[in-house]
């Protein structure tokens, strides 16, 4: 398994290196899924169920962390395409921190790109990666109250995935209070409530990812 090492990029414009990218990728029928949340809400957990599940699509995963492997080999270990970036001590990463990542990647025809964003509900969302769709997860314990602390990175996600629903009995989380949140900073947001352990609530996320990338694919997808 590959293990990169990218730098903040040097470059001013990031998000001009961000709508280039974008576009090259889309020129190349690739749709790129940047995922965003805090550390252990259950990233590296969803990709590994949509992997199992969506065999149909072609699937390919990087995973930024500041150390470790652990979470490109749980992926590797699941028969798809997965490297490890590690961000040099950042918190996020920037356009050309994922194209660099994105060199590293085996030209497999993988057509859904997943970039598993640095554990942080913060400094992620204030990049644009390149990504065609933002996704981001709250999970269960950490609260219904976030989009009222940390508003931007709802702001900025296509999707917000509300997991650990499995755990809704032990917790004190009202999920349609926190869906209004959501909702009220960002009108146009599409929200999933699932269990990655059960199961519970995924078809409705992958159809929803299906449906993203044959939108992609056909060059009507709006910009992230
Ligand atoms: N009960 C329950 N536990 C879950 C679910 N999804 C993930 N977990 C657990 O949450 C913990 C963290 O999951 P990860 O998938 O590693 O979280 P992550 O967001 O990738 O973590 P970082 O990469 O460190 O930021 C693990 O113990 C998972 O088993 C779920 O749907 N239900
Ligand atoms: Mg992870």
């Amino acid at each position: 398994m590959k293990i990169i090492k990218v730098g903040a990029s040097v470059t001013q414009s990031n998000d001009r290196d961000a709508a280039l990218l974008r576009e090259e990728l889309r020129a190349k029928g690739q749709l790129m899924v940047n995922l965003m949340s805090s550390p252990g809400s259950g990233k590296t957990t969803l990709l590994s169920r949509l992997i199992r599940d969506m065999k149909d699509v072609k699937i390919a995963v990087m995973e930024a962390d500041i150390e470790s492997a652990v979470d490109a080999e749980r992926i590797e270990a699941l028969g798809a395409q997965a490297i490890q970036v590690h961000t040099d001590g950042m918190c996020h990463m920037d356009a050309g921190m994922t194209r660099a990542s994105l060199e590293a990647l085996e030209d497999d025809g993988a057509q859904l790109i997943f970039l598993e964003n640095v554990g942080n509900l913060i400094c992620p969302a204030e990049y644009d990666t390149g990504a065609g769709l933002n996704m981001m997860i709250l999970s269960v314990p950490e609260g219904d109250d976030k989009p009222l602390k940390y508003p931007l990175m709802f702001e900025k996600s296509d999707a917000l995935v509300i997991t650990k629903t499995d755990a809704l009995p032990y917790f004190r989380f009202d999920t349609a209070l926190c869906t209004a949140r959501a909702e009220k900073l960002n009108p146009g947001i599409s929200v999933f409530p699932v269990s990655a352990k059960t199961g519970e609530g995924m078809t409705a996320l992958e159809e929803w990812l299906r449906g993203k990338l044959t939108a992609w694919q056909a060059g009507t997808q709006k910009e992230a």
